[in-house]
């Protein structure tokens, strides 16, 4: 069939709307159409060509939310007229890592994911007779795509598309990361380095986890609004501590009789590899956990004195939040219907399909939060 798509033929071009071909669901696969997504900051960096493993062409895209509206020979757990959120991470609950219960990395179609193809090897997708790869398995800027049985959250059919799509990546991100990454508890102390699309979502995690002091620190003065919508309740410009904003941090959240400070628990949502360190050390001793959430660029490496280790102090890492998506994904649009977690403020910008790529020069100026295409 015909479809619209907006496709990354080339490294560090703009991404150009065109009809391509896509073939039905083959076994174990359904045909999705989107009807809304998000532009992330992974689609950026493939986009850019900063990505040792992006694939060109491509059709990129990794948060949406849509329709089924066929399914292939096999499927059992979705039907055509099932509202889904397509997940970049699946859920095939028969692999070692799924069985484990210890990680959400499910490994079932790791290796052709990577490659930009379907399980069975092959593209979908094609322009002028040529194939164009997929991408972490959703392709969702097109208006319809294919995508594994396994890599489908089925979501309540009355929540709405140009929000819920967030929850494909950002807001499962940022909100799993809290409870199921760090397992905030009750008056705990936090801090957010980088209040972006992740980092805000972390905040009302920790609002939800019922946290006490939840610090959060960025360049931009602006974030301090958009922290305190969602229920940050100190800022700090990291601009101005400049040197000091470790000894900065920890002298906060020092109280009565625990002189020493640093907080129970700091996430990373910036990818930069000093703010990481930053996080790790404004952690308290003995007990201090840092989440990395932001991806760094390709190469770059982490470093610490190993005693802010031997002291207690505990480095962990999240992918999609620590969630298991067609598990967790559904609840979180729950969640969000039972307004117990907020989307609407956090959606900026709305782009037809033609103007994609003005979603992509507001993330670069840092005007956005979340720019949704609308298809
Ligand atoms: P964003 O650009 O919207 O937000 C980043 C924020 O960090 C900005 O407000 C910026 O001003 C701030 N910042 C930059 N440098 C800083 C510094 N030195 N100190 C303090 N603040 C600083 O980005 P986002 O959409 O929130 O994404 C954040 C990161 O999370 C990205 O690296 C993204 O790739 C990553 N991410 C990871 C996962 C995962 O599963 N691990 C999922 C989604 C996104
Ligand atoms: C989403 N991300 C950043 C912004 N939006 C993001 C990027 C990468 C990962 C998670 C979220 C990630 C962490 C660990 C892995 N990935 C490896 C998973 C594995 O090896 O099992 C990751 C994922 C998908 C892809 C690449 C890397 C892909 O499909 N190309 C989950
Ligand atoms: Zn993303």
């Amino acid at each position: 069939m015909d479809v619209r798509a907006a496709v990354a033929f080339e490294a560090g071009k703009p991404l150009q709307i065109e009809t391509v071909q896509l073939e039905g669901p083959k076994a174990f696969e359904v045909l999705v159409e989107v009807k809304a997504t998000g532009i992330c900051h992974t689609d950026e960096f493939t986009l850019s060509g900063a990505d040792p493993e992006g694939l060109f062409p491509a059709i990129l895209g990794h948060e949406g939310a849509g329709v089924v509206v066929e399914v292939g020979p096999g499927v059992t757990s979705v039907k055509p007229g099932d509202h889904v959120i397509p997940l970049y991470t699946p859920e095939c609950r028969q692999c070692p890592s799924c069985l484990s219960r210890k990680t959400n990395l499910c490994t079932a179609i790791r290796a052709t994911q990577g490659k930009g193809l379907m399980p069975d090897g092959t593209s979908r997708f094609s322009f002028q007779g040529k194939p164009i790869h997929h991408y972490m398995g959703c392709s969702t800027f097109a208006n319809f795509t294919v995508l594994p049985e396994i890599a489908v959250a089925k979501v309540r059919d009355d929540a709405p598309f140009d929000k819920i799509c967030y929850i494909g990546c950002g807001v499962t991100t940022g909100v799993g990361a809290v409870l199921n990454t760090a397992k905030v508890e009750p008056g705990a102390k936090a801090i957010v380095f980088g209040l972006g699309g992740i980092g805000l979502n972390v905040i009302q995690g920790l609002r939800l986890a019922a946290a006490d002091m939840i610090i959060g620190v960025d360049l931009n003065p602006d974030r301090k609004e958009w922290g305190e919508r969602f229920g940050m309740t100190h800022f700090v410009n990291a601009k101005e501590a400049g040197k000091d904003l470790v000894p900065l941090l920890v002298d906060m959240t020092k109280k009565g009789a625990d002189q020493i400070g640093g907080a129970d628990y700091t996430f990373d949502c910036t990818g930069n590899v000093n703010v990481m360190r930053q996080a790790l050390e404004s952690c308290h001793r003995g007990w201090g956990v840092s989440v990395i959430i932001g991806v760094a660029p390709a190469g770059a490496e982490i470093s610490t004195r190993p005693f802010q280790l031997v002291t207690g102090r505990v480095w962990k890492g999240t992918a999609f939040g620590g969630a298991r998506g067609r598990t967790d994904v559904p609840k979180i649009v729950d969640w969000y219907m039972d307004k117990k977690i907020e989307i609407d403020p956090m959606i900026t910008h709305i782009l037809p399909l033609p103007e994609i790529n003005k979603g992509f020069d507001l993330m670069h100026k840092g005007e956005s939060i979340r720019s949704v295409v609308v298809y």
